[in-house]
């Protein structure tokens, strides 16, 4: 039972505090429990308003996600419910928000008749992210208060704005500078002032009649349907409705239009996502971590206690990674050292990071004190005792066994104790690397991805003597860095680079039957991959991928010796302007994949000398044999321990190799669209077995 919340005496009001922890979730189940109280408060003649607020830090993150993932049971009372007993009640509602307000929990503040925030509070309508639109009366209401095209921008983004920008915008009505509730009381002597009532105009400077042209150009700038743009269109349909239709009118196309995203596939993906990147850091402990009486600790919950706090870092090695992996710390306002023994490096690294910030700078998304002040949070050196009091130190160095085992060496007798050693290895064996030290417990591979600054996610690797704690503290780290850090054992090419291997290597055994590689990268480009499978080789570079199959042994790419003769021919990638495509610096600043006959003829002779017969190839089985290739690899990876749940496989493809969300991912996508997959099959075909690390 909602505990019966005070009605003020003095001033009339009863005020009701959203308290569904951890985030205030409006679930059907509390929703049938708000609804009774506001019921019941509307029904008391001694209460005059109403003022609601929330516990646990927040308003409310919205509409309970759980909810979707199962048939709503018969009539539930959900928000719009709670929505429409505030809106038809004569007593004037206000808002009073502090901490996070999002999707249905700013819904619901939207049905208040005045909105007030503490500065720190954050407004959003996040939807979007989940394939679905605003669906209690968001795309009404707010296109009613702010105008349609601001409304239709903000919910297409569906990003957090902060207090002040909700009030530039009109979302909110004050910002509290004393106690939110009490300044909300003092907004309930006036009016009664519902949204509902207004008429939608498209926006201050735009004339209605130009609302056509507006919902026109909006479905033009997202993207289509089938790529992941389903939501998008609906929205901008629901909006449309709210310029063009009668309030209640709009609310059923609104509540239409979500009924169907729920039920669709991309929505349905989007919410394993959802789940799945919160599930990133529920690690069942070493067996070491043991409590008092042996069972092994289970829940992180122990282990997050034990995280370390990570106040400054050092990097060592100032190349591309090393200044990327700088960048990402200094963006999460933790202090660096970047330490190079080469001098120059050091410049160049200064300069790269410099010129990083006035870049963003010029993209407007950070103002000149902020890009300094992150600079100036950088150190360079050549100097490694600068390393001595750091609580992390990040090795990014030539991907070289003995190379990097020297750097630890040398870390281990600087470093101070309790510090955390990382490896930012991609291929290499993190346990041969932290042998090289007397506190193996304390090294764990922190494997980023170029741009480190960029790409949000974070191969977490844990060697077989890395502490819980170690461990721990690398999952908070990922967190303060906005990564999604996903654990990894101590395997060959980990999870995302083991798994890219067979993709590749099934890219180039479909040319060898004869299909171009620029009609390949165009089959995955329009599956939803911003990139095809053989230009990105050419990103990351045709002699890494040779180096990487030299030095691994463990999966060959394709049958044929295509990858040497280009290495040989030094055909290196975009690097050298040339690798699977050309490029030319006239067109697409050099990056746009050129195909070239060149490269045609090289994987038909090869073909022919390995026996291969060119061979009529569907747009579907090139689709699916590159997809079956990463889900049959995610499947050894599970079944071999090295990766925990499909999910992480899930998390890691969507944000570290481009996999499109509305996909959900690959293991995801495999047992959504009925994809056969038989373990093992391909693989035994390619005779490989998943190298663990000895
Ligand atoms: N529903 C269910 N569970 C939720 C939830 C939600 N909306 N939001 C968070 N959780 C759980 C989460 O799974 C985790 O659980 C715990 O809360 C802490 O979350 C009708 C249809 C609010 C900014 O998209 O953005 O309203 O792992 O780890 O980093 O129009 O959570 O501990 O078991 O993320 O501090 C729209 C989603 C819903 C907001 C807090 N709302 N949430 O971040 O904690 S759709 C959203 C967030 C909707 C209406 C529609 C973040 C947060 P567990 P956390 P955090």
């Amino acid at each position: 039972m909602i505990p019966k919340a005070p009605v003020l005496r003095e001033t009339r009001v009863h005020v009701i505090t959203l308290d569904n922890p951890p985030v205030n979730a409006l679930s059907f189940a509390y929703c049938a429990r708000l609804f009774a109280e506001i019921e019941a408060a509307h029904a008391d003649d001694t209460v005059e308003a109403v003022v609601i607020t929330g516990a646990n830090g927040l308003f409310s993150a919205g509409a309970d996600v759980n909810d979707f993932q199962h048939e709503p049971p018969d009539h539930p009372i959900t928000i719009r419910d709670v929505v429409g007993a505030i809106e038809s009640s004569i007593k004037v509602h206000v808002a009073a928000v502090d901490g996070n307000c999002l999707g249905g929990g700013l819904e619901l503040a939207l049905a208040c008749d005045y909105r007030v925030a503490t500065p720190d509070a954050k407004f959003g309508l996040p939807e979007i992210m989940l394939g679905l639109l605003p669906g209690a009366g968001g795309t009404q209401r707010l296109p009613r208060l702010i105008g349609a095209r601001p409304a239709l921008e903000f919910m297409l983004k569906g990003s957090s704005i902060p207090a002040k920008r909700a009030l530039e915008l009109g979302i909110v009505d004050e910002i509290a500078t004393g106690s939110v509730v009490e300044h909300a009381i003092a907004l309930t002597k006036g009016p009664k002032r519902r949204v509902s009532a207004r008429e939608a105009i498209i926006a201050k400077d735009v004339p209605t009649q130009a609302a056509a042209y507006v919902v026109a150009q909006a479905h033009k700038m997202v993207p289509p349907e089938e790529s992941g743009g389903l939501a998008a269109h609906k929205l901008i349909d629901a909006v449309q409705a709210s310029v063009e239709l009668p309030f209640p009118f709009g609310l059923a196309r609104e509540a239409r239009l979500f009924e169907e995203l729920v039920r669709s596939e991309p929505s349905q993906a989007l919410r394993h996502l959802f789940f799945a990147e919160r599930e990133l850091a529920k690690v069942p402990s070493f067996d070491s971590a043991q409590d008092d009486t042996g069972k092994a600790q289970h829940d992180t919950g122990k282990a997050q206690h034990d995280a370390g706090r990570i106040e400054k870092v050092g990097v060592v090695g100032a190349g591309t990674m090393g200044s990327g992996i700088a960048i990402a710390f200094a963006q999460a306002g933790i202090p660096v050292v970047v330490v190079d023994t080469n001098e120059e490096a050091v410049d160049k690294a200064r300069q790269t990071v410099m010129g990083m910030f006035m870049y963003r700078v010029q993209q407007g998304k950070l103002t000149q004190e902020e890009a300094w002040k992150r600079a100036q949070s950088i150190e360079f050196t050549d100097d490694w005792s600068r390393l001595a009091d750091a609580d992390l130190i990040i090795e990014a160095v030539f991907e070289n066994l003995e190379v990097k085992r020297d750097v630890f060496r040398k870390l281990d007798a600087i470093a101070k104790p309790g510090a955390i050693l990382a490896t930012n290895t991609s291929t290499l064996d993190v346990d041969k690397i932290a042998e090289a030290t007397q506190r193996p417990a304390a090294v764990v591979g922190l494997h980023f991805f170029v741009p480190a600054n960029i790409i949000p996610l974070l191969e977490i690797v844990r060697g077989a003597k890395t502490s819980p704690q170690t461990l721990a503290t690398a999952f908070k780290l990922a967190k303060q860095l906005r990564k999604k850090g996903v654990l990894s054992a101590n395997a060959f090419g980990f999870i995302g680079n083991r798994m890219i291997f067979d993709y590749l290597g099934e890219a180039v055994a479909l040319a060898e039957e004869g299909v171009p590689p620029a009609r390949i990268d165009a089959v995955m480009k329009r599956f939803g991959f911003p990139m095809g499978p053989f230009a990105m080789a050419d990103l990351s570079g045709l002699d890494i991928g040779w180096q990487i199959q030299q030095g691994s042994g463990a999966t060959a790419l394709g049958r044929t010796n295509v990858l040497q003769r280009l290495v040989e021919m030094k055909r290196l990638g975009q690097k050298t302007m040339a690798g699977y495509f050309k490029y030319d610096k006239a067109v697409g600043k050099g990056r746009e994949p050129i195909p070239d006959p060149e490269v045609e003829r090289i994987f038909a002779e090869e073909a022919k000398k390995a026996g291969i017969a060119p061979r009529e190839v569907s747009d579907d089985e090139i689709r699916d044999r590159l997809l079956r290739a990463l889900v049959e690899r995610g499947k050894h990876l599970l079944e071999e321990g090295v990766a925990l749940r499909p999910g992480d496989i899930d998390i890691a493809y969507v944000y570290g190799y481009g996999f499109p969300p509305h996909h959900g991912g690959p293991m995801w996508y495999a047992d959504h669209s009925g994809m056969p997959v038989i373990l093992g099959e391909a693989t035994e075909a390619r005779g490989d077995e998943v190298v663990a690390h000895a």
